[in-house]
Order: structure tokens, then sequence, then C-alpha cells
């Protein structure tokens, strides 16, 4: 008998948080544009099992920007069944490992191109990255559906990017994701580029612009907790999800347009096209050819060259924009929905 063909085995571990079944508040009751509010009021919007997923000006209903009545998909996540997110923003290593699965012509089209502490190459094949530990910047929209798809993962939508941050606590009117208004912006690097890499100064809790930014780029993902740090020292969410606010904007599914609400909430199944592109149902972007667009995503949350009222939770100012492009300022970050919500 010959030998069976050698086969090659991966194994990757990405770091999942539960974030819990229930009731939570859409909008922090602040002044941010676009904010979330409860239809026919002006505070925030308690979504709970009641809600129907109708967006208009009404008790009862969600509403914000300036619609005319509309609802969600009927399996548009919502945020209320609960679902695990990832705990922090892609990393470069994680990007590599990815990359380094594809065939050559797939990771062409997925590859960036650095600056800004990315610091991602190829040689014979094979790439590496001098910052393994910082969050992988230049992620299009496309991008990261395909990192999504390979893993089995889904975007997260607005509504639950909200939730993640906020949990089932009371809004703070223009909070950010560790539930204050108190922020001491990182000016500096401890140990740059290390596993150990600590922003500076002594209880810096977010990594923003202010008249310029120092560190000119993303940092290490969870770098802000270390030590004895509480939620707020450590820029933490709720569940103890990292750097909601800041680093890197979050890419979430919008409410904002038809594309976005269309979203159902399937889970990548592994498989990408030939040509590197993500391919699920009713992900926005998505076409013929696979994910090659962003109609439907969004941005949340801010980053490193965006001022501090940029990474308040419940700020919409791109929430429903489309940008297909690979920005030093976009990362990425996936969520899986409760075994129990899957398949509506
Ligand atoms: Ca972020
Ligand atoms: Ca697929």
């Amino acid at each position: 008998m010959p030998n069976p063909p050698e086969l090659g085995i991966d194994g990757f571990a990405i770091e999942m948080v539960y974030v819990a079944p229930g009731p939570f508040w859409l909008g922090s009751g602040g002044n941010e544009d676009g904010h979330f509010r409860a239809g026919g009021g002006s505070g925030p919007f308690l979504a709970t099992e009641s809600w129907d997923g109708c967006i208009a000006n009404t008790t009862g209903c969600l509403w914000g920007a300036s619609w005319s009545t509309i609802s969600l998909h009927e399996h548009y996540p919502t945020g209320i069944d609960g679902f695990y997110s990832m705990k922090y923003s892609l990393s470069q290593q994680q990007y590599v490992d990815f990359l380094n699965t594809l065939t050559p012509s797939q990771a062409n089209t997925r590859r960036m191109s650095g600056g800004n502490r990315s610091g991602i190459t190829v040689s014979d094949g094979v790439h590496t990255t001098t910052n393994p530990y910082v969050a992988n910047n230049f992620m299009s929209w496309m991008d990261g559906a395909a990192y999504l798809d390979w893993s089995g993962l889904r975007p997260m939508t607005e509504l639950e990017y909200e939730k993640a941050a906020r949990g089932p606590a009371t809004p703070v009117a223009n909070e950010y994701a560790w539930g204050s208004t108190s922020i001491t912006r990182a000016t500096g690097l401890s140990n740059a580029g290390q596993a150990d890499e600590v922003p500076t100064p002594a209880g810096a809790n977010a990594n923003y612009w202010q008249n310029g930014n120092p560190i000119n780029g993303p940092v290490r993902v969870g770098s802000f907790a270390h030590g004895s740090t509480t939620r707020a020292q450590s820029g933490a969410g709720y569940w103890c999800i990292m750097e909601l606010s800041g680093n890197l904007w979050e890419r979430p599914v919008t409410v904002g347009n038809a594309t976005g609400r269309s979203f159902t909430g399937l889970h990548g199944n592994g498989f990408l096209t030939s040509a590197g592109h993500g391919a699920v149902e009713a992900w926005p972007g998505g076409g013929s050819s696979g994910i090659t667009g962003a109609t439907g995503s969004g941005s949340r949350g801010g980053a490193w060259y965006v001022d501090a009222t940029g990474l308040r939770v419940s700020l919409r100012s791109g929430a429903a924009l489309t940008d297909s492009n690979r920005r030093a300022n976009h990362g990425f970050r996936g969520v899986r929905s409760l075994p129990a919500a899957v398949g509506g």
C-alpha cells in the first residue's frame, strides 16, 4: 500500500468574549452626531425582546437620523440575543497567519502595503510582520470580510457594537466604551513593538488624535490593560472587550441604509473565491464575484487619527458611510452568534 499523501493541519485560536443575551440601551442621551434615540421621545432607546425591528419616530421604535419609517430584516442581529465578540481587534500576526494559508493569488488580493506601524511583508511567498502584536490597520471592508468568512465568524452590527461597549448598563451621556466621559490620551510607548508594549504616560487609556499623535499608528491589542487596571483605566467595554473606543475604527454593518438592514447574520464557511474574496449571502458589499464592495458597512468608535469626540460609543457620523479603501486607521473585529440564535 502506498503511503497516503501528507496533510498539513494548522490551528488558529481567536480569543472571544461572551456578550450575554438581554435588553440594552441604544444611544447615550448625549449629543453625538446621528445618535440613536427612542422614537417619539428624546432619550436613549431600550432594545428588548418585544421590539420588532421597527425604525420610526413613534413609541416602541428605534429612531435617530432623518430616516423615513423602515424596519430591519427579521434576522438582522440586534444584540438582544447575545453573541461572542473577538476580545481584540485583529492583530497583524493573526492576519499574517491568514495570508499564509491562502493561494498566492488570493494572498496578493488581501495583502496591504504597510506604513503607520503596519509591518507586513512577503518573501518567497511567506508573510511576516515586524509588529505581530499591534492591531492590523489598512484593512478594507473586503479584507475584513474575507478574514471573517475564512474564520467562520461574521461582522458585528452597529447595534451589537453599542451592546458590546455599554452592556446592560444605564447610558452615560457622550460616554466612551468604558462607561464614562473621562479619557487620557496615550502619547508614547514603552517596549514598542514587543509583546509587552505599553502606552505611556501611566494612566493612558486610549489611542487618539489631539493636535497630532506621536505614536503615528495603532498600538498593541489589549495594551491598555496591565497590572491591576480597572475597566476605565484599561479602556475596556462592559465585558472587557478591548479598544472599542479608539486605536482602529470598528467596521460594523449599518442600519443606516437598505443594504445594511438586509443583513441576516450568516456566518462565514471557511471558503473564499479563487480571487481571495469573501462570499457569504447578504453580507455588505457582496455581489456575483464575492464581497468586492463596502455598501452596507460603516465605521464606529474612532481611531488613533481621530479626536476624542470621535471615540464616543453612540457617535454615528460614519455609521452608514460606504468606504472600501485601505485606511491607516481601519481595523476589523468579528463576532459569532450564540448557538441558539443561528438560523433565526
Ligand atoms: Ca477600536
Ligand atoms: Ca464563503
